[in-house]
This record gives structure tokens, C-alpha cells and sequence, in this order.
């Protein structure tokens, strides 16, 4: 190495460790003031005092400037929206005039444009679901344990730290515009509503509500019997209805501003109305007429499938359909973004803008269950961009899922959108520093969901990383040319890639679901262990056979294309038209098959697996050129997990196509990589692992 090279390098290292290490507990709110304000505000409330003392902490701008925080109605102001200005917030609520601060805030430090504008949200209710068991673990948490629960002797017990935890994560939310938690797992234990329990349930909502949070349980359908002592939990017993009446008035004698249960009934073992041979409409009404008097919700999930024959893919819409019309206006269906499950890619479900007299709303996974979890470097937003922005055609061109659930296309009484949050009591919240990305993502899309993948990258890029010492010369002041190009766009590209590098080395072309085991991390295509239900396995999904690939969707197969609207019904039933991206979601095709741009399928498939390795060693290059942008400990972070993630890739690549190789006998094409693995030892490593 010459002397000069060595100069350089030496110069870069210095720099990076010069930056302060960070553990990243400080998210996105890592901006701090450089001058002081002049905060004129008339009213007071908690909500307010924590206004103030943001700009005051966090003023970037001309010091003693006067800004003036004015609570007063406004018809352009919808809900918990506000009008900015650069020297004036003002809003129908408190909590309008906290999120317009943020909002300040956030302009200031990114550099974005502050002119006199009104920011209402998209939805009424933003809403983190949390899969938190009371023992303290997460069903699918990849980022330490629940912050909200634990087992052992002091489970009931709150500390000075619980509360500052709670609080700095209330912070968070509200920073971004969420307004909901629901603090327990889906597979809901029947003990969250016991007297101890709803206790400390009180205790978290009076943390998280001067910030706006509304706090939520999921809950057991079966309660009634296995913590009330009833003999049954039959939804048109009165009885039962009496016992949930009761239950409510308890919980909003603790919590007045509780916002309602969150419900998975008959699902993957859960108990509902259908053991007592009543509809899911007769259970939801049930809980909704406890709730209503109180002005509470029931968010009742669509995600629910059997192992008949009808293809998963379909049972939804299916068993949903028939009820549209049928549920109380305080009801809203909580329906994932695909039919299937949170996949790295799926169309939409076909009950988003199909049920038009029900309040729909989306459920996303900001936890990267299917996706890497907190090892793959995967931006969200991209994908959720995708699926808002999909047009269900139910309601003319430009019914989107975005219009069809935010109330621009069908009256709802309520709106609202959920993400499965990806939170833990992990130093940094989230487990990988960029899966941080996807928690802002959410509440960024939650509030406005025409916001642009990229613009998210953006912002987040900017307060993630950029230097806020007040000084704009510094090298990673937002203002550096040098930043700009050298870190910002590189990093954002590589966010922006992501997505799609993890369909294209886990599953490309519609592929789904090929995870070896419940873990649903590593790949498994051969997944089928006698004994398992047949939906659980990853054969059911990809159908490979000696004639070709893919679940066959069409008329000829299980005809889940007729739950679309046309044109996409014709449009995907044909293989000439079916985008690519959802080719063998929706056919099997044989495997020379020839694609639009001309290749057989075999070798497309191929090409895919192999980019999406290189995509991922690009990343790492990436990466390695902007250490000196980063502190030492973020960045090494990154890089040590951008390793794994590059060799799960190699794995994902070479186990799928030895596999299907077996299949379609044909070559790999020329130009591509070969793989590294051999089956066998692949599979049998998989079968160690499960031992
Ligand atoms: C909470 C998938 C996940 C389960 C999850 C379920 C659901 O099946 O693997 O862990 O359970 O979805 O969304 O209810």
C-alpha cells in the first residue's frame, strides 16, 4: 500500500471513531436544539407542557425566534391534524398541537421546505399491535424481550424504569403520529383481563396518554369461561354478553380512554363463535355492543384459514364476504395486506375495497417474521408503497387500497391501519439498526399514506445519521455536498433495494411461503414432514413437479383470481398479461415456459436467485464506503449483520434451485453463479437444527 493510501485510510478511520458511538436507543429523535425559543402557548395540559418542551429542546433555528401554539377548531383541520407554519401551530386538539411540533421539528432538521399548510392524518387510528406475551416474550420478536410484560415474582410489579421506557417510547410513536398500542399478543392469554393485569394495563395508559396513545388489548374469546367461570363463551348467551358488558365497565372505570379489543378468533387454534355454531359477525356484534356505550372499537382479524381444501389463498374473502353489512358501525376488520400471510411478496387481499358496507382495515408486519428478521438489511416501506398504492379497481381505476380504507371511497364510521410491531427491550428497540426504519416507515405511512418510499428514506436517513451539533460545516451535516452524495444517496439506494433483493434471493416470481419449519427464516422448499397440515408445508405452496412450477390460481386451479375485480381478474389469469412479480402466485407454468423478455422460466427463476445475492454483496460495498459517515458501533452493527445477511442469501439461492433443479432437469444458465452448497448437506443441517 503507498504511503498516501495509507494516509487517507488512517484519515477516514480517525474520522469514524472521532464520530460519537451510538447505541442507537435514541431513534429518530437524535436531533437536539442549538438555540433557544420563545414558546407562546395559552392553554395548558400535559400534552402541551410536552409541546413546549420539544421546541425547546430542540429549536434549530434562529435563537429567541417567538412560535405560538394555538389550540382552536378549524373546519380544514381534520381529526388530530394542524396547520403549520414557521412561527405558528395551531390545531383542534392538544395532541394535534404535539404531532404539528414533531412535525416542526422534523422539517427543521431534514431541511425540508416550512410553509403555511394543513397536515391531516389518512386514518383516524394509527395502531401498533404488539405480539407480547405476558411472560415477557414476543411471538415473532426479534428484538429482545416485551417491554411491557415479564414472568417471574415482579411480573405485576412497575418501576421508575418501566415508566421511562414507556414514556420514550410513547415519544417515539408520537413523533411519527401513532395513536394506539395494543399491548398483548393476538394469541391472547385469558389472564390479561384479570383484575392484576388490567392494573398494570392502567399504569402503561397513563404513561402513554399525555403523548396520544390510546391503549388496546387483544383478547380471548373463550374468556368467559376460562376466567369468568361461565360455562360457555356462546356469543348470543346473555350471560356472556353481561360477563364482557361487565368486563368493559371495569376496564374503562381504570382506563376512560381504552380503545377497544383487538380479536383473533378461529384462527390457527384460537377459540370464537364458530364453537359455539355462530358467525364471526355474531361474535364481533357481541363485543361491540359492551364497547360502544364507552366509545370503543373491536378490531376483528380476517386472517383466518383451515386446512380443507379450499385454497388458504382464498378462505377470507370467502367466510368474510357473506357478512359485509352485517357488523356494528364500532367493528372494523383488521385484514393483512396479502391472502396468504405477510410475505416477502403477495397481491393484496381481495377484501380490501370488496367489502364496501364493513370498515376494512390493513394490518401490515413491520417485524420481519418472513423477511430476514432483525438480520436482513430490509426497508418496508417499498413493499407497503406497493400495496397502498395497488388499485382494487372495485370502485372504478384508482381505487386503491390507500382510498378504499382511509374513507376517501366508502364512508367508514372509523378508519384505521395496524402494523405488528418489531419492538423490543433491546438497547436500540428494534434488533438491526435499519429495521428501525420500518417502525418510522409505518407511523409516517399511518399518517399519510400517499408519502413516497423514498421521501421516508429520506427523512430517515437524515435524523438517523446526520450530524445535529448545530453546526451545518460539519461532515455529516445534511448541507454537505460531500454527505449528500457520498452517504445519503448510496444509503437510501441500498434502502430502496432492499425489498426487492430479499424477494429476489428468497422468493422471486410470486414464490411463496418456502421456509423450512415455523421458524420462517431459513429456506425449506422441500418443508413437508408427515404429520404437518398440508398449508403448513412449502410444497402445497410452490407445487414444483417434472412439468413446471407455481400454485395454479386460475379457472383451471383454485380460482382465487374470481375474488378480483376485472380487469385484474383477466389480467392475472392470463400468463401473457400476469405480472411477472405474481407469475407463479398465480400459475404453474412449465419450466421452459418463455417469459416477456425471452428467457425460459427455468432461467429467469435462476437469474433472480443470483442477483439477489449480488444485490446483497453490492450492499456490503456499499456500506464499507461510508464508515467514515458512521459511528464505529452502528457500523460495525451493520456490517457484521450484512454478512450473515449475504450468506443466508447464498444459502436461500442455493438450496431453492438444487431443489427445483431436481424438478426441471435443466442447466444453470452459463452466466451464472454456481452454487456454493449442496443440498443434502443443506437439508440435513436443517433437520439438525430442529432437534
Ligand atoms: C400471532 C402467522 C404467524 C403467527 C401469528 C399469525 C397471526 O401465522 O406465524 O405467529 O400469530 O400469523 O397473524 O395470527
Amino acid at each position: 500500500m503507498s504511503r498516501k493510501i495509507i494516509t487517507i485510510f488512517s484519515f477516514f478511520v480517525l474520522l469514524s471513531f472521532n464520530l460519537q458511538a451510538e447505541d442507537g436507543h435514541d431513534l429518530w429523535l437524535r436531533g437536539k436544539g442549538t438555540n433557544s425559543v420563545n414558546v407562546i402557548c395559552s392553554k395548558k395540559s400535559p400534552t402541551l407542557s410536552i409541546a413546549m418542551q420539544e421546541l425547546q429542546q430542540g429549536w434549530q433555528r434562529n435563537a429567541n425566534e417567538k412560535i405560538e401554539l394555538v389550540v382552536k377548531s378549524d373546519k380544514a383541520i381534520k381529526g388530530d391534524g394542524f396547520r403549520i407554519g414557521k412561527n405558528r401551530i395551531q390545531a383542534n386538539t392538544d395532541i394535534g398541537i404535539l404531532y404539528g411540533v414533531y412535525e416542526l421539528m422534523r422539517r427543521q432538521q431534514t431541511g425540508e421546505n416550512i410553509h403555511e399548510e394543513v397536515c391531516n392524518p389518512s386514518y383516524e387510528r394509527r395502531i401498533l399491535n404488539h405480539w407480547d406475551n405476558l411472560d415477557g416474550t414476543i411471538e415473532r420478536g426479534y428484538a429482545g424481550s416485551s417491554i411491557f410484560w415479564r414472568k417471574g415474582k415482579d411480573s405485576l410489579t412497575v418501576t421508575y424504569t418501566d415508566k421511562q421506557l414507556w414514556q420514550e417510547y410513547a415519544r417515539a410513536n408520537a413523533s411519527i403520529g401513532i395513536n394506539g398500542s395494543v399491548l398483548n399478543n393476538v394469541n391472547a392469554s385469558p389472564s390479561i383481563l384479570t383484575a392484576d393485569y388490567l392494573k398494570k394495563t392502567k399504569e402503561i395508559a397513563d404513561v402513554l396518554r399525555p403523548y396520544g396513545i390510546r391503549t388496546y388489548l387483544s383478547v380471548n374469546f373463550a374468556s368467559p369461561q376460562v376466567i369468568g367461570g361461565l360455562k360457555t363463551s356462546d356469543p348470543l348467551n346473555s350471560e356472556v354478553a353481561q360477563w364482557w358488558k361487565n368486563k368493559v365497565k371495569e376496564i374503562y372505570s381504570l382506563i376512560p380512554d381504552f380503545g377497544g379489543f383487538l380479536v383473533k378468533a378461529n384462527s390457527e387454534g384460537q377459540p370464537g363463535p364458530q364453537d359455539f355454531g355462530r358467525t364471526h359477525a355474531d361474535g364481533a356484534n357481541m363485543l361491540a355492543d359492551a364497547l360502544s356505550p364507552f366509545g370503543g372499537m373491536v378490531m376483528w382479524r380476517a386472517f383466518i384459514y383451515n386446512p380443507s381444501d379450499e385454497d388458504r389463498a382464498k378462505q377470507a374473502y370467502s367466510e368474510f364476504m357473506p357478512m359485509d353489512g352485517q357488523f356494528r358501525d364500532n367493528v372494523i376488520i383488521q385484514v393483512k395486506n396479502g391472502p396468504i400471510d405477510f410475505q416477502p411478496r403477495e397481491p393484496f387481499s381481495p377484501l380490501f375495497g370488496a367489502m364496501k358496507k364493513t370498515s376494512v382495515m390493513p394490518e401490515l408486519q413491520i417485524t420481519q417474521e418472513y423477511l430476514g428478521q432483525s438480520v436482513h438489511l430490509v426497508y418496508l416501506a417499498t413493499m407497503w408503497e406497493e400495496f397502498l398504492k395497488s388499485d382494487t379497481y372495485q370502485e372504478g381505476k384508482g381505487s386503491t387500497v390507500a382510498r378504499c380504507t382511509d374513507g376517501s371511497i366508502f364512508p367508514q364510521k372509523h378508519t384505521a391501519i395496524a402494523g405488528v410491531s418489531n419492538i423490543g427491550s433491546d438497547v436500540n428497540w428494534c434488533g438491526h439498526p435499519f429495521a428501525q426504519s420500518n417502525w418510522y416507515a409505518f407511523g409516517r405511512l399511518a399518517w399519510n399514506n400517499s408519502l413516497s418510499s423514498e421521501q421516508i428514506a429520506d427523512e430517515w436517513i437524515k435524523l438517523t445519521f446526520a450530524d445535529y451539533s448545530g453546526k451545518i460545516d460539519t461532515q455529516n451535516s445534511i448541507f454537505s455536498a460531500d454527505w449528500q452524495v457520498n452517504f445519503l444517496q448510496p444509503v437510501k439506494q441500498m434502502m430502496l433495494n432492499s425489498r426487492e433483493a430479499a424477494v429476489n434471493y428468497m422468493m422471486p416470481l410470486g414464490l411463496h411461503h418456502l421456509f423450512a419449519a415455523d421458524h420462517h427464516y431459513g429456506p425449506g422448499p422441500w418443508w413437508a414432514p408427515t404429520g404437518v397440515r398440508k398449508d403448513w408445508t412449502s410444497p402445497y405452496y410452490h407445487k414444483a413437479d417434472s412439468i413446471g412450477i407455481g400454485f395454479d390460481r386460475t379457472a383451471t386451479g383454485s380460482n382465487a383470481v374470481s375474488q378480483y375485480q376485472e380487469p385484474l381478474q383477466s389480467m392475472f389469469s392470463n400468463s401473457q398479461t400476469c405480472p411477472d412479480i405474481y407469475l407463479l402466485w398465480v400459475h404453474h407454468l412449465p419450466w421452459n415456459f418463455i417469459m416477456k423478455d425471452g428467457q425460459t422460466l427455468w432461467d429467469e427463476l435462476c437469474y433472480h436467485y443470483d442477483k439477489g445475492v449480488r444485490q446483497v454483496r453490492d450492499f456490503q460495498k456499499t456500506w464499507d464506503q461510508v464508515q467514515r459517515y458512521v459511528d464505529a458501533e452502528r457500523f460495525s452493527q451493520v456490517q457484521i449483520k450484512l454478512r450473515e445477511q449475504c450468506m443466508n442469501a447464498q444459502v436461500w439461492k442455493d438450496a431453492c434451485l438444487l431443489y427445483f433443479r431436481q424438478f426441471s432437469k435443466m442447466p444453470f444458465p452459463n452466466d451464472m453463479e454456481r452454487p456454493v452448497n449442496n443440498l443434502e448437506d443443506l437439508i440435513k443441517k436443517d433437520e439438525q437444527s430442529r432437534k
